[in-house]
């Protein structure tokens, strides 16, 4: 089996992204490297425990427009990494496809249930009650998510269940997800494609 491994570039006049990932870690055998400077701390913090609990490897550096705010830089960043994903994924054989996961942070739970479907869907309810976390603006959590799903290729439900801290939610969130990747991209031992199409593949 070939290592599912990707590196995208992306360069816009608001955005300089450089982002590489790897689907295939195993405890003693390949150790997980994540390196993470998207220049937005709390968005490092996600992407962190994004690629730490989905058994990825992740490098993702950006040099964005923060100065105007995080918008870009945020929404671009999560657009490299599910561009990256898709092409890590390659002809999606050989994977579980589906993936669901409840992910808890003391009071908060959250839900996430993923498809690698080629179907790019989103739909999401997280009710924040901050504007902000950290320099991360609350309304680009949904919004990230999106783009991820959408330049990914997949299907994406993300729920909030419970909870009241602000960070809480967002890292059960990210963490839900994170456990949800780890499942659907499991290899399955054979090299079928996972769909009564016979294609997943965008
Ligand atoms: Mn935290």
């Amino acid at each position: 089996m070939s290592e599912r491994t990707a590196t995208v570039e992306r360069k816009t006049s608001e955005t300089h992204i450089t982002c590489t990932l790897s689907l295939d870690n195993e405890p003693g055998v390949k150790e997980q490297e994540i390196d993470v400077h998207t220049g937005i701390g709390f968005l490092d913090h996600m992407f962190t425990a994004l690629a730490k609990h989905g058994g990825l490897s992740l490098t993702l550096n950006c040099a964005g427009d923060l100065h105007i705010d995080d918008h870009h830089s945020a929404e671009d960043c999560a657009l490299a990494l599910g561009e990256a994903f898709k092409l890590a994924l390659g002809e999606r054989r050989g994977i579980k496809r589906y993936g669901y996961a409840y992910a808890p942070l003391d009071e908060a739970l959250s839900r996430a249930v993923i498809d690698i479907s080629s179907r790019p869907y989103f739909v999401c309810h997280l009710p924040f009650t901050r504007e902000k976390i950290g320099d991360l603006s609350t309304e680009m959590i949904p919004h990230l998510l999106q783009s991820f799903a959408f330049a990914a290729g997949v299907t994406l439900h993300v729920d909030f269940i419970r909870g009241e801290n602000n960070h809480h939610i967002a890292e059960s969130a990210f963490k839900a997800l994170a456990l949800a990747i780890r499942m659907a991209i499991t290899r399955t031992g054979g090299n079928d494609v996972p769909s009564t199409k016979g294609v997943l593949a965008l």
